[in-house]
């Protein structure tokens, strides 16, 4: 069989489920590393292998395919069916929340991470190199989201926002785990593998008690923690440079997302 190349950076959702799904099939694979916070994205050589200059991507036989979800039932193809197929309506079910994660989770993950974590990495780089880097985006709506993201405040209206749909999310996982052990079905699928990667974003944002009026999310939550694919996914901590966000501003964001009787609010949903 032909080698497996993914490019993707340790620190990026989309490239998290991609991990974790080769993980949980057991497939070897070749790791390239795109490092976003020098924008290895956007530099030629990368951009021969994706132009739209996003991570992940996934090298096989020669052709190169992007989009995570789709990644995703690829590699299940490629390892014949591994432990993640499931009977049709169950597939069904499971690209249902895989397009949910694409469409709704990860758009909703980016305020948070780049005014909490990114932020601080950007500040870092002089302008003129800033604006140079940026310059070579291929998507026009990244690029102007990066330029205009860089020179404005702390976003606290699109970060709240975003928080907000995190708890709406929790509720639907909360009602899906009512019905089934996990996700789409009562065994393990890709539907699981798109969410962790969101469990993995909340815990990096330190917003774990989000999940305090969830108890079945939570217990789903603690049972994908102890994966060994989601540590694999995870990789080493010095693959994850990003200093840990700033609690105390993130505390106070969740009180504001949700009035400042936060936790009787939630409990109430
Ligand atoms: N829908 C794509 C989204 C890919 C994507 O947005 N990747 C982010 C990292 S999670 C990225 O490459 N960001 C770099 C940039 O926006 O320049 C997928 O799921 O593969």
């Amino acid at each position: 069989m032909s080698e497996v190349e993914l490019f993707h950076e340790w620190g990026s959702v989309q490239s998290f489920k991609v991990r974790m799904c080769l993980a949980e099939l057991g497939l070897p694979w070749i790791s390239h590393r795109i490092d976003l916070s020098r924008f290895d994205n956007l530099a030629t050589a990368y951009l021969a292998v994706n132009p739209k200059g996003l991570v992940p991507a996934l090298r096989w036989n020669g052709e190169v395919f992007v989009e995570s979800s789709d990644i995703n039932e690829l590699l299940v193809d490629i390892a014949g069916g591994g432990q993640l197929p499931l009977a049709v309506e169950e597939r069904a079910r499971a690209r249902v929340w895989t397009r949910f994660e694409d469409e709704v989770v990860h758009p909703a993950v980016r305020p948070p991470t780049f005014n909490l974590i990114l932020k601080a990495r950007v500040a870092k780089i002089a302008a003129v190199e800033f604006g140079e880097l940026i310059a070579r985006h291929p998507l026009p709506a990244r690029r102007e989201a990066y330029v205009a993201a860089a020179n404005a405040a702390f976003d606290r209206t699109a970060v709240i926002n975003s928080i907000r749909i995190f708890r709406d999310v929790l509720a639907k996982m909360e009602r899906a785990l009512a019905a089934t052990d996990w996700l789409a079905a009562d065994r393990f699928s890709l539907a699981d593998v798109a969410m962790a990667a969101f469990i993995d974003r909340l815990d990096r944002l330190a917003m774990p008690v989000l999940f305090s009026p969830f108890p079945k999310a939570s217990g789903w939550a603690a049972r994908i923690r102890s994966r060994p694919s989601f540590a694999a996914a995870q990789g080493p901590d010095s693959a994850r440079p990003d200093p840990l966000v700033d609690t105390g501003l993130v505390k106070a964001l969740l009180a504001e997302a949700f009035g400042h009787t936060a936790t009787m609010e939630m409990e109430s949903l």
